[in-house]
C-alpha cells in the first residue's frame, strides 16, 4: 500500500475541466431527473422500465451524494496552516440511522426529489422505506454521536468521525412465542450507497508479539515493540452534511482486512485452507458490534476492536490529514480528540507510542502533547460499566502500550504521593491499576489522568462522577471536571420526524428554529391560543395515524382511536425498570378483573414498548417475554371493553423512533434516580410535545426544570434519598406486603395466570424484585402510581393537556445538541467555524 498523503496526478493536467472546481448538478426538477437517470443508466446497468424498486433506491442515492460532493471535496481538500482545530471524535458506535431522507433535507432537495421522480413514475416514500439504516450503535450513546456529528457540520465545523464499519449492525430483533430472538443485521446486503471505500489507504495495525529493549545512538536504554501479527484497516469516508450550509464533513469507519503479508507466510507453508482461515480471523475484527449497552463484555475481541480503530484513526489523522513535515509539539492546536467514554482511551498510550517509538521524542515532552490532545467523557455511573481491562490479556494484545501505561501510573502516582503526602490510601485508591479481583487497567482513570477535560453528560450525572466515582481525581484535578449536557438533532428529530409539526411551528415563528432551536421559546404565548392549539393536536393526530398506519404494515399491531399514548422506548436494563411499567400495567387489569374498580374508569391508554436486551442478559429477556405474554391476555380480555392496550413492535430502532416519538403523549423516563446518565429519548419526546412521567435522574432534572413542575409528572425518590435506603438496607418485600395492588399484581403474575403452560415461567422476573430488587422499583410504584392519577386527571382536559404539551416543545430548545456543541467547543476543544 501507498503510504504518501499527496495523491492525485502524476503530471500537470492540461485539459482546463481538471483544475476546474467540481460542478454540482442543476437544481431543478429537469437537473435532477437527468442526474437521477444517468445514475441508474450508468451506475445501476439497468433502463428505468427494468429497474427494480432498490436499483431506483441506489440511484437517488447517489445522484443526492452527487449534489453534496463539491463541498464535500473542498472540504476535505488541502490541509491550511491556519485553519481552526479539527475535532476528532473517536467513537466506537455511531447510530446513524437513514441517510436519504436527512440527505435530502440537507440539500433542500426534497420537494424537487419528489416532483422529478413523480415524472419517472417513481413514489419516493417507497424508495425511502427501501433503506435499511445503519445500524452501528447500541443505543444513546451511539446515537449521540451521530446528533453530535450532525450539528457540527451544520454548524461549521470541522470534525472527521472516526469509528468501525462492522459489518453487522445492532442485531435484528424478533419476537418467537413471545421471547426474543436475534438474527443478523445484514444491512450491506443491498448495497451501501453512502459510502465511499479507498482501499488504497488502507493502515496496518499491528498486535501481540513482545517488547523488546534495546540502547540507541545516545547510548540510552529504550523499548521497543516486535508484533506479532497485524491486520489492515480500510477506511470507508461518509458524508455528513450540514443542514443547508453546503458544509460536508466526513465520518471515517475502518474495516478489518487481512494483510498479505500474514497470509503469504502460511500460504508459503503450504497450508492453503489456514491461509484462508487467516483471512477470515482478521476479518473478524470488524465483523460485528459487541450488542452490549452500559454493560461492557471485557472480550479480547473488543479491545481488538478498540485498538484496531483507534491505531488507524490516529495513524490517519497523523500522516495524512496533516501536512507533511509538521511539528507534532503543535499537534493540540490542530486536533482536539474527543473520548467517547473509555471505548478508544487506548489512544492515550498509542499517541505516547508514535511520539516515543517512532518520533524519538523522550517520553516529558511526548507526555506535554498528549496530555493536550484528549477531552473524555463518561456517560454512565454504573460500577459494572467502567472498563477495567485485565492486565493478561492487554499485555498479551499490546505488550508496548501496557508498558506504557505503567509509566503513565508510576509518574502519575508520583504526583499524588507529592500532592497528598503521607496518604499511601490515596495512592492506592487512584492507581489506574487495579489489583482486585484481578490486575487490570482502569480504563476511565486512565482517561481522566490524561484528559484536559472529563465530562458527564447531564448536571446530576457530572455532579455524581465528581463525587462518587472520581472524587479524588476531582479534588486533585478540579478544574478538569465538566458538564454538557447531552442533546439530540433537531433536523432528523423534529424537522424530518414530525413535519407537521414542523409546518405549523415554521407558520407561527419563522423556520430559524432549525438551527437555533433555543426560538421554540416564541411559542410560548401560543400556549394560551384556542387556534394554535386545535392545530397542535391536529399535528398530534396525524402522527398517530402515520404510527397506526404503519404498525398494522410492520407488525399485525392494531392502535385503537382516541387513546392516550404512552411510550417507553429504550434498551432493556433493569435500571431503567421496564418492570415498573409492567407492574402499572398489571396492576390496573388485576383491579379491573377482580371487580375493585369498572373498566369505564380506567382511561383508554395505549402503553406502547420498544427495548432489545443484550442477547446475554437472561433477565432482560425474560421480562421481554413477561411483556408479551402480558400484553397478549390484555389485549385479548374483553372485561377491559377495549381500554387498555400493549403493544411491543419488535427490533425498535431510529426509523422506528422516528415515527413513535412524535405520536406520543406520555413519555416514560423512569429510572431509579442516580442511574440514568442523561438520557436523550426523554429530550426527543418533549420536543416532539409528549409530557413526560419521570425521577429525578438525568437529564430529566434539567427538563423539569425548564418545562416546569407543572408540565411534568414527577415521582419516586431523589437520588440522595436512593442512597439513604440502601445504606439503610432496602427490604423490597416489605413494599410488597404493605401494597395491596402491588401485591395482587406481582401475585396474578406468579399465579401462572400469563402463563398457563408453566406458572414459573417468569419467577426468576419476580423474585428478584422481591427479593433483590437492586433499583428499587417496588419503592418507587406507590409514587408511580400517584403520578399515573396525575397524569389521567390531567389528560382528561385536553385543552390543559395540550397547553403543556406546547410548553414542553416551547421550553426544550435547550436540548439542542447545536447546544452541546457549542458548550464543547467553548470549554473543551476551543476550536471556531469555518468561513
Ligand atoms: O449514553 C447516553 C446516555 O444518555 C444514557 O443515559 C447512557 O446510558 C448511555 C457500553 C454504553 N452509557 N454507557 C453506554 C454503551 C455501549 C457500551 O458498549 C456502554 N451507553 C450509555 C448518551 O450519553
Amino acid at each position: 500500500t501507498t503510504d504518501h498523503r499527496v495523491f492525485g496526478p502524476s503530471q500537470t493536467p492540461t485539459h482546463p475541466l481538471a483544475t476546474a472546481p467540481v460542478g454540482t448538478p442543476p437544481f431543478s426538477v429537469d437537473g435532477f431527473v437527468r442526474e437521477f437517470l444517468h445514475e441508474l443508466n450508468t451506475n445501476q446497468g439497468v433502463a428505468l422500465s427494468r429497474s427494480s424498486i432498490n436499483d431506483q433506491y441506489l440511484a437517488l442515492a447517489s445522484t443526492v451524494r452527487n449534489y453534496l460532493m463539491a463541498r464535500w471535496l473542498e472540504t476535505g481538500g488541502k490541509p491550511q496552516e491556519n485553519q481552526p482545530k479539527v475535532v476528532g471524535y473517536l467513537s466506537a458506535e455511531y447510530l446513524l440511522g437513514r441517510q436519504l431522507g436527512n440527505a435530502l433535507l440537507a440539500t433542500d432537495l426534497a420537494d424537487i426529489a419528489e416532483k422529478g421522480l413523480a415524472l419517472c413514475g417513481i413514489d419516493l416514500a417507497t424508495l425511502r422505506n427501501q433503506e435499511v439504516e445503519p445500524g452501528l450503535g447500541n443505543g444513546g450513546l451511539g446515537r449521540l454521536a451521530a446528533c453530535f456529528i450532525d450539528s457540527l457540520a451544520t454548524m461549521n465545523v470541522l470534525c472527521i468521525g472516526y469509528g468501525i464499519r462492522y459489518e453487522y449492525g445492532i442485531f435484528r430483533q424478533t419476537f418467537v412465542d413471545g421471547r426474543q430472538v436475534e438474527q443478523p443485521d445484514t444491512w450491506l446486503q443491498l448495497g451501501s450507497p453512502w459510502e465511499f471505500p479507498h482501499p488504497e489507504a488502507s493502515v496496518k495495525v499491528n498486535f501481540g508479539g513482545h517488547t523488546e529493549t534495546f540502547t540507541d545512538a545516545d547510548g540510552v536504554e529504550k523499548s521497543r515493540w516486535v508484533p506479532g501479527w497485524n491486520v489492515l484497516a480500510m477506511p470507508y469516508n461518509y458524508m455528513v452534511p450540514g443542514y443547508l450550509n453546503g458544509r460536508v464533513n466526513t465520518l471515517r469507519l475502518w474495516s478489518a482486512q487481512a494483510t498479505n503479508a500474514f497470509d503469504l507466510q502460511i500460504f508459503n507453508s503450504g497450508d492453503y485452507a489456514q491461509a484462508v482461515r487467516a483471512q477470515t480471523f482478521a476479518e473478524n475484527i470488524s465483523k460485528v458490534l459487541y450488542p452490549e449497552d452500559s454493560t461492557p463484555q471485557g472480550k479480547e475481541l473488543r479491545l481488538q476492536q478498540q485498538y484496531f480503530f483507534v491505531a488507524a484513526s490516529l495513524h490517519d489523522f497523523i500522516n495524512k490529514e496533516l501536512e507533511e513535515g509538521f511539528d507534532l509539539h503543535r499537534l493540540s492546536e490542530r486536533i482536539a480528540f474527543q473520548l467517547n467514554d473509555t471505548h478508544p482511551v487506548i489512544a492515550v498510550p498509542e499517541l505516547m507510542r508514535i511520539l516515543v517509538d517512532e518520533k524519538g521524542y523522550d517520553w516529558d515532552e511526548a507526555w506535554d502533547i498528549t496530555s493536550r490532545c484528549f477531552g473524555y467523557t463518561c456517560h454512565t455511573l454504573l460500577p459494572e460499566a467502567l472498563e477495567v481491562w485485565p492486565t493478561e490479556l492487554l499485555g498479551r494484545l499490546l505488550p508496548r502500550h501496557l508498558e506504557i501505561i505503567y509509566r503513565i501510573n508510576e509518574e502519575f502516582l508520583a504526583q499524588v504521593r507529592k500532592q497528598f503526602p503521607d496518604d499511601e490510601l490515596r495512592a492506592r485508591r487512584m492507581s489506574i491499576i487495579a489489583e482486585l479481583p484481578e490486575r487490570g487497567v482502569r480504563m476511565a482513570y486512565l482517561a481522566t489522568v490524561a484528559a484536559t477535560k472529563v465530562n458527564g453528560v447531564a448536571e446530576l450525572h457530572s455532579q455524581l462522577l465528581r463525587d462518587k466515582v472520581l472524587p479524588d481525581f476531582s479534588e486533585m484535578y478540579p478544574d478538569k471536571f465538566t458538564n454538557v449536557t447531552n442533546g439530540v438533532t433537531p433536523r432528523r428529530f423534529v424537522r424530518l420526524a414530525n413535519p407537521k409539526l414542523s409546518t405549523l411551528i415554521t407558520d407561527t415563528i419563522g423556520s430559524g428554529w432549525v438551527t437555533q432551536l433555543e426560538r421554540l421559546k416564541e411559542l410560548e404565548p401560543y400556549a394560551d391560543d384556542a387556534d394554535f392549539r386545535a392545530a397542535f393536536r391536529e399535528a398530534k393526530q396525524w402522527n398517530k395515524t402515520r404510527l397506526t398506519t404503519l404498525l398494522k404494515a410492520r407488525d399485525g399491531i392494531e392502535l385503537p382511536e382516541g387513546h392516550l399514548l404512552d411510550v417507553m422506548v429504550k434498551r432493556l436494563h433493569e435500571y431503567k425498570r421496564q418492570s415498573l411499567k409492567l407492574l402499572h400495567i398489571v396492576s390496573l387489569y388485576e383491579q379491573v378483573i377482580s371487580g375493585k374498580i369498572a373498566a369505564s374508569d380506567v382511561t383508554p391508554r395505549t402503553v406502547v414498548f420498544g427495548a432489545k436486551a443484550a442477547p446475554g442478559y437472561k433477565l432482560a429477556k425474560e421480562t421481554i417475554h413477561l411483556i408479551n405474554k402480558v400484553a397478549e391476555k390484555v389485549n385479548a380480555d374483553e372485561r377491559l371493553e377495549g381500554r387498555l392496550k400493549v403493544a411491543f413492535p419488535a427490533n425498535y430502532n431510529v426509523t422506528l423512533a422516528e415515527k413513535l416519538i412524535p405520536a406520543a403523549d406520555l413519555s416514560e423516563q423512569i429510572s431509579l434516580a442516580g442511574m440514568e446518565a442523561s438520557g436523550t429519548g426523554n429530550m426527543k419526546f418533549a420536543l416532539n410535545g409528549a409530557l413526560t412521567i419521570g425521577t429525578d435522574d438525568g437529564a430529566n432534572v434539567e427538563i423539569r426544570k425548564l418545562v416546569g413542575d407543572k408540565h411534568f409528572f414527577l415521582f419516586g425518590m431523589n437520588e440522595p434519598q436512593v442512597a439513604e435506603l440502601g445504606a439503610q438496607g432496602y427490604i423490597p418485600g416489605d413494599y410488597y406486603e404493605k401494597n395491596p395492588n402491588l401485591k395482587a399484581a406481582i401475585d396474578l403474575i406468579l399465579s401462572g395466570y400469563f402463563s398457563p403452560s408453566d406458572q414459573h415461567m417468569f419467577d426468576q422476573v419476580i423474585y428478584s424484585l422481591l427479593n433483590t430488587d437492586r433499583f428499587m422499583a417496588l419503592a418507587d410504584f406507590d409514587s408511580y402510581i400517584a403520578a399515573q392519577a396525575k397524569v389521567e386527571q390531567h389528560y382528561a382536559d385536553q385543552d390543559a393537556w395540550t397547553r403543556s404539551a406546547i410548553l414542553n416543545v416551547a421550553r426544550s430548545g435547550y436540548f439542542s445538541s447545536d447546544r452541546s456543541m457549542r458548550d464543547y467547543i467553548q470549554r473543551i476543544w476551543h476550536t471556531s467555524p469555518v468561513l
